[in-house]
This record gives C-alpha cells, structure tokens and sequence, in this order.
C-alpha cells in the first residue's frame, strides 16, 4: 500500500467508511485510481500557519490596563501608572472563562496607546513595574501566558506601534525602542499565536506621527516565531475585516493585494471587509468586535453586555462567513472578568452548541453533478464525511457542479454550512441552495463565497431533499464539507424605540411573544409593567429594560436595555453651520444633521425650550461619515452669552467604533440653550461634521 492509500485507509477507518472503501478499491483497481494528476492549486494559498490559524475560529481579546482604572478608551500616556492597581487579579480566571466558551486563545493588550506595558519593559517607565500592583513586582504577561498554558490555550498579544507615553515616540529612535519591546514580548512568555499590530498613529490634529518601520517589526517578531500570524488593517497574517462589529462581509475573500494597503490607512474599511476576488496575496479577515460597547471595562456598561441574539448574529456574520472571531472580554478592576460578560459567554457556547447539535446531512444520500473522474481522492461521499480533508471536486476546468442531499424521510433544517478545501485556494464565486418541494424544486439562498466556512442562516424549511448548485468559480470547485442543522427556535430581542416627545413603543419581531419592562433599571419579570402595545410616556432621561416571554411566562428572550437622555420634545435646531439641525435633534437615530461643505470648524445650536438642569451631553456619530473627534460644549441662558466651554475634549476611538459617546459635565449645569462646536474631524481627509442625534441628561 502506497502512503496515500495508508492515509486515505486510516480516514476511512476513523470515519466507519472501510467498507464502502474496500469495495471501490476492488472495483476500481488502486492503479487506475492513482494515475490521475492531482488537483492543481488555483491562485493564492494560504500558508500552514495560516491554516491552522484558521480552524481556530473563535478566541479571547482582552482589553486591560490603566484605561479600566481611568474609564478611558484612549489614555493620554499621561495617566499616573499608579492607577493601575486591580485588588486580585486572577488571569486564571480568564484563561478557564475562555476555555469554557470554548475558546482557543486569548490575546491581550500588552501594551495600548497609552504606552503602559503590561509588563515590566526595560524600554519605558510607564510599566506594572511602575503601578502600585503588586508593589511593582507584578508581569500580567507571565501570569497570562503560564493560565493559557494550563488552559490549552494559545496565547496572542496586542502591541500598539503608536505609544503616548514615550519620549521618543515620532522620531526614529522610537522604531528600535519598539523592536525592543516585541522582542521582550517574544521571547520571556513561550509561544505567541498571534501578534496584533494596530494602525492608530498620533491620531487627532496635533497627534505626534511616526514612521513605523514594519519590516524591522516583523523581523524581530519572526526571529523567536516564525510561525506568528501578524495581524493588522493589510496583514501579511490576517487582516482587520474593516468594522469593529464583528461582521465580515456577506462576500468575503480571504485574498488581498497587500502592496496597494498598509496599517492605519483610512477609506479601506469596505474593501478589507470583502477581501479581493484577484488578491495575490492570501490574507483572511479577522472579526473583532467587543462584547460591551466600548474596548475597556467601564462599570457604566454591566448593564450593556451584549445580548444573546446579538452575540449569535455577530457568529453568523463572522465565523459564518469565512472570518474567524475575536471577541474582547474586558477585564474589571478587580482584575477579573465581570460575571454579567461570563454569564454570557456561557449562554452563548450554549446557544451554539444546541445550534450545530446534530448534522442531518450524515443521514443523507449525497450525489453530484460533474464529479472528477476516476479520481479516488474525489467523491461526493466525502462531502458530508466529517473530515474536512477530503473533499468532492468537479473535472478539471469545470466551473460548475452540484450535489444533493437525498433523505429517506423529510427533515426540518435551518442552517447549511460549506466548506471549500482551502489549502487549494479560495475558488467558489456564486452558489445557490434549493430545496425539492413534491416534483417542483424552490431556490431559497442565492450567495456568493464560501471560502474556509460558510454558514447560512435559513427559515425553517421540511423538504426530502437539498441541492447545492455551484453556479460560479474561479477554478473547478473543491468542497470539503456540507453540513445541516436544525437550530433550536429563539426568541428575538424587543426593539425599544422613543419619539421626540418621549413617547415608548417596544415591537419584537418574533411572533406573538409577551413583552414585560421596567423603568427604573430593575430585571423584567413576569410581574413587571406589560407592554400592551399603546406607546406609553417617558420623557426623562432613564433607562427602559424590556423582556419577551412565551409560553406563559416559562421561556424568556435577553433582556434589551436602552439608556435615554431627556427626550427632545419642544427642541429647536437654532443655528448650524449649515444643513438640518432638527435631525440631530428628532429622538431617531436614522436620521442625522450633516453640516453642507465649508471647512472645519462646524457647529450646531439648540433651544430647549425651557431651562433644564444638566449633568452632561452625548453625541451619537452617524455611521458613515462627518464623524466628529475633537468637540467643545457651551450652555447658555439666552442664547447669546456663551463664555467657556462646560466640556471640551476628543471622543476616543469614534471612527473605528462609532458609537454613542456620553460625557459628563464637571458639575452639574442649568441652561435653556447648549452649542456644539465640532473643532476636528475623526478622519483628516472628510470636512463634514454630522449627528445621528445630541441629547443631555
Ligand atoms: C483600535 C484601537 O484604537 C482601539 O482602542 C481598540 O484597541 C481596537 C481593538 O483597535 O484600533
Ligand atoms: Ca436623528
């Protein structure tokens, strides 16, 4: 037996198949079946490294450092190191959370914008050895790195190029000081999977910039790991996939021209989400979303962990579409992960877990179209074999092909999964499922890629049989594995949306559930207000919780918080540089004031109506551009006499998470009118200054 035939023999033993394997080897003579060419590579291909980076999937960011203490998401580098100092600090805890949502690693900011190293670098003085933890004998890096270890889990870490703290941050003596950290890094904590570059450089208008010298980055980090995957926005490892929501584009190619990008460059996002159908280059895209709205823990969002459903949408979206997932778990003051994010997490491994339980397509028949002759490597049987390393194939040059999952009784599914066998490169451009509905067959997905994975989410759909056109490829299709899965039904989370005049309506899409809430940021219970379907009044600002139940109270959905300012009602948009003012002033967040051309700065001015009492403002960005990063607040009596401004500052982080930033006055403040000066934008090159809304509380 040649060693090809062994290790095709021993898949076969694995997977129960030898019989239908001895008897093929009879009839078709093992000669003849070798004889063959194999098939040839289309395109780029990923490296081994990067194959098996891909089948991770899904693993841990953790976001940690004075910026927890500071509730920052950006610090200055001008924060007393002191303030790092978490009461008991448990990175075990972190590495068995992680393991237990079944998790394969985690990576850590060693080091963020702020410049704090997280351990005790040699090459700055703004390091734990400086904090007040542990006296200043404490390395979270080694505590992290020997927990992984125990765990099973790869170990990966976060190093920001831009530093705030560093005195020689933005001249060239920097690149070397920086070298020298990713070799501490590399070389005192064992093995790292990952090395995490990101592309901020001296963000904001008076930012200290510096010219980062990636091929001497890369060649310390490759010197102690070679086989690290370095991310960042243009790889080389993997790329940032353009959002920081967790979501891969519906298309997404895992090849890129990596020439034509590089770290920190803006305008790429759409680009990076999608990859390159022509890319040269094999760079797949890695999701990174957080599990609280912003990067670092901030007691403020306990209550705004995200739900279950989101959590599960952002999977689909990620690992369901040919990315892998990185989901950040920030660790709290303690030092430890907060139970409301574990709780969670568990809740979420669950949900998957009961997701993916059983695949039906084992108990299928499979058959293809235009399967590769006389290939023994090459059989439709392979498709749903559980191995993802044997694979179905169409004749060489044939870029069309199907199969069909045949059923001796009907099934009920909801979710398909594909896989292309990507070691030959990522081939399929278009491909539709149907299903046979008595003679008549009924297309009900029409998609694009598959790549490494692809999962569709589908309606409950009872049929006898399933069908997989491949209608489009780059190179005659390889596919590895079709699997089909019948998800448990979940309730989805209400809506909770508020008019101008304060008026709540509370909708869910999911049919005919009970709807309790609660307005004092208590949990809805069965026993809390019942939503009836008539909005009712809540113009203060507050926060409203809204659960949906069925089954008489037994099963409950997530419960959905929504934390409002002070209702907009009788508000005026007095004067703006330009544009509709009153959009950024209508309670909807759809909607939004763009100031029209000019350059910056711009601004806009309210009219309450009446004098209110104030403790502070928020800005909601709209999502595609005019995002505003420096700004200054003014309040006024009567419109005229403004003075100082109460607030002034940046919004950390805007452009790559654009969501509601809130900033607290001083001290509290009463006023009829407020103006919100826009003085620099989050993307140097867009001039415009807009608003989804600005409210106060
Ligand atoms: C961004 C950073 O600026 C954020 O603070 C965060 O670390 C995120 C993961 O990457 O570029
Ligand atoms: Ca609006």
């Amino acid at each position: 037996m040649n060693n090809r035939i062994l290790f095709l023999w021993i898949h076969v033993c694995n997977y129960n198949r030898m019989k239908k394997i001895a008897l093929f080897l009879l009839l078709f003579g093992c000669h003849q079946a070798w004889a063959q060419p194999e098939i040839k590579p289309y395109g780029a291909l990923p490296s081994a490294a990067q194959l098996k980076w891909q089948q991770l999937e899904y693993y841990m960011f953790i976001h940690f450092g004075p910026n927890t203490f500071t509730d920052k998401e950006w610090g200055h580098g001008d924060e007393d190191p002191k303030v790092f100092n978490p009461t008991e600090l448990d990175a075990r805890q972190w590495a068995r959370t992680a393991k237990l949502a079944g998790m394969k690693g985690i990576i850590i900011t060693a080091k963020h914008h702020d410049g704090f190293c997280l351990w005790p670098s040699a090459y700055s003085k703004h390091t734990v050895r400086e904090s007040a933890w542990k006296n200043g004998k404490g390395d979270v890096l080694a505590e992290l790195s020997a927990a992984c270890k125990e765990y099973g889990l790869l170990f990966g870490v976060y190093l920001s190029p831009w530093d705030r703290n560093h005195p020689a941050y933005g001249t060239p003596d920097y690149n070397q000081v920086f070298a020298n950290q990713l070799k501490e890094v590399h070389t005192k904590y064992g093995d790292v999977f990952e090395q995490w570059f990101d592309g901020a450089n001296g963000e904001g208008p008076n930012g200290k910039k510096q010219v980062y010298d990636w091929d001497l980055f890369h060649k310390t980090v490759l010197q102690y790991h070679p086989n690290v995957i370095f991310f960042s926005d243009a790889g080389p490892g993997c790329r940032w996939i353009g959002n920081e929501n967790g979501f891969a584009g519906v298309t997404n190619w895992s090849t890129l021209n990596r020439k034509d990008f590089a770290p920190g460059m803006h305008g790429i996002q759409d680009i990076l989400n999608k990859g390159q159908e022509d890319g040269v280059d094999w760079v797949p895209g890695e999701a990174d979303v957080s599990i609280r709205p912003g990067w670092f823990y901030s007691a403020a969002t306990d209550d705004k962990v995200k739900t279950l459903p989101w959590l599960l949408d952002i999977y689909y979206a990620s690992v369901g579409r040919n990315a892998n997932l990185l989901l950040n778990v920030p660790v709290d003051r303690r030092g430890r992960i907060h139970k409301n994010d574990s709780l969670r997490l568990m809740e979420f491994r669950k949900a998957l877990d009961a997701d993916f339980k059983s695949n039906l397509a084992v108990k299928a028949r499979i058959s293809a179209t235009n399967t590769r002759q006389n290939s023994m490597l090459t059989s439709a049987v392979y498709l749903a074999d559980g191995n993802p390393n044997t694979y179905w194939a169409t004749g060489e040059g044939q870029l069309q092909g199907s199969f069909t999952l045949s059923f001796v009784k009907p099934v009920t599914f909801n979710r398909l999964e594909l896989q292309e066998f990507i070691a030959l490169g990522q081939r399929v451009k278009a491909f539709t499922v149907s299903v046979q509905e008595g003679k008549e067959w009924r297309e009900i997905a029409k998609e694009t890629t598959i790549g490494y994975k692809r999962i569709l989410r589908l309606p409950n759909t009872t049929t006898q049989s399933i069908r997989v056109d491949i209608l489009d490829a780059k190179a005659s299709p390889v596919i590895s594995e079709v699997k089909v899965f019948k998800a448990p039904d979940r309730l989805a989370d209400p809506v909770i949306k508020r008019s101008k005049d304060g008026m709540v309506s509370i909708t869910c899409p999911s049919a005919d559930p009970e709807i309790f809430y609660t307005l004092d940021g208590s949990e809805p219970t069965t026993r809390s207000a019942r939503y009836t379907g008539t909005a009712f009044s809540f113009p203060q600002s507050g926060t409203v919780k809204a659960k949906a139940f069925i089954e008489e109270g037994r099963k409950s959905g997530a419960t959905v918080t929504a934390a409002f300012d002070l209702a907009p009602s009788g508000w005026k948009a007095l004067k703006t540089s330009s544009g509709d003012g009153e959009k950024a002033i209508d309670g909807d967040f759809q909607s939004s004031w763009q100031n029209q051309g000019g350059s910056y700065p711009h601004e806009i001015q309210v009219d309450m109506g009446k004098t209110i009492s104030i403790n502070g403002f928020s800005y909601t960005p709209r999502k595609n551009g005019g995002i505003i990063y420096t700004y200054a607040f003014y309040l006024s009596q009567d419109g005229q006499q403004w003075g100082e401004p109460v607030a002034k500052g940046s919004f950390a982080n805007i452009l790559n998470n654009p969501v509601k930033q809130t900033v607290k006055l001083v001290k509290p403040a009463s006023a009829r009118y407020f103006r919100l000066v826009a003085i620099a934008p989050a993307d140097e090159k867009d001039s415009r200054a807009a608003a989804a809304e600005i409210g106060v509380f």
